[in-house]
């Protein structure tokens, strides 16, 4: 695998070239596209809590009920960094919450992610919507890159045709969920998941900003069951990027501003979710809602412009889930 390490030196993770160069992998090659951004990505064990404030910010009254018993799991986790050392760890925003560092890229480029398992099980990468070879699927068999051991690295090498981006009915932005893909289920129930931004290619800010230019906040929202203790009720946590009881912060814009909203699933026949935002309506595709429904691995882009001020709930609408503690707040300034 070509490396491409020494041509970058990038405080931010996420640095462009302009070169033409060819990745060979088994039986297929693909011209590697004009502009390559570099990510850096770590598998590390952590303590995760679901909900940090111990409260149920939601309905404070009713506290956390039996999800409440155990809050604090050993989960396993992507972090970014910024280089080659895996020493500085990425700027994330707290709204983003037990998922991976958030990858983007534009159309024609290229996405190296540098994987670096410092975790005691074999891992790997995969990601949705983004072109690659057997090697760089991350998943199935024994490829190269399908099966990464502890303290192993791999360099997966993603392009980014037209049909992993935007497509003529969809936003200027539109999200793939990447996730290990070995013992699956078990290591999307660990956290090894995150989400791939892709930008149409023109919509891009510039060349090192490949943020859309019609937008001016996007959010990611994951809404997944954890299940911590064989599928019994008090062992699920009803999640919302893997917080729990309005304990996710940072969903903050004001009124008048462009925002998107990246929703997605993950999980298990449970995991049917419909999303609701309160003060608001969503555009999905020309169609006028304020409830998206996903079912697992479901991803879709939504967009609105805040059009009344205030702390608003986002929730999953299944009562089972609201219930639960599937519920956090967007709030909205003047
Ligand atoms: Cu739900």
């Amino acid at each position: 695998m070509i490396n491409f390490k020494r041509n970058f030196n990038s405080r931010y993770g996420n640095r462009i070239l302009t070169l033409i160069v060819f990745v060979m992998g088994v039986g297929s090659s693909f011209p590697i596209q004009a502009a390559v951004r570099e990510y850096w990505i770590a598998a590390e064990k952590v303590f995760w809590d679901y909900a940090p404030s111990s409260q149920n910010l939601i309905d404070p009254d009713d506290g956390l009920g039996v999800w409440g018993r155990s809050i604090k799991y050993k989960k396993y986790r992507y972090i970014g960094y910024t280089d080659s050392s895996y020493s500085i760890p990425l700027l994330q925003a707290e709204s983003m919450g037990i998922l991976g560092p958030q990858l983007r890229g534009v159309v024609r480029d290229t996405i190296v992610v540098h994987f670096l398992n410092k975790t005691d099980r074999p891992l790997s990468i995969h990601s949705h919507g983004v072109l690659y070879s057997k090697d760089n699927e991350g998943a199935d068999g024994k490829s190269a890159g399908a099966s990464v051991p502890p303290n192993g690295s791999y360099d997966y090498t993603w392009i980014v045709d037209e049909a992993a981006g935007p497509g003529p009915s969809d936003p200027s932005t539109i999200v793939w969920l990447y996730h290990s893909h070995i013992m699956t289920e078990e290591e999307i129930n660990l956290g090894l998941i995150g989400a791939l931004l892709i930008t149409r290619k023109g919509m891009e800010n510039s060349d090192s900003d490949p943020f859309p230019r019609d937008v001016d906040h996007e959010f990611i929202s994951l809404f997944m069951i954890f299940n911590e203790e064989n599928d019994e009720e008090s062992g699920l946590r009803h999640a919302v990027n893997g917080r729990i009881f309005g304990n996710l912060n940072g969903y903050e814009t004001s009124i008048g501003k462009r925002v998107r909203w990246h929703v997605a699933a993950l999980g298990n026949e449970q995991d049917n979710h419909t999303i609701h935002w309160h003060g608001q309506t969503v555009l999905d595709h020309g169609r006028r809602t304020d409830v998206i429904e996903v079912f697992p691995a479901s991803m879709v882009s939504v967009d609105m412009i805040p059009r009344s001020p205030g702390s608003w709930l986002l929730h999953c609408h299944v009562n089972d889930h609201m219930m639960a503690g599937m519920s956090t707040r967007w709030h909205v300034l003047p």
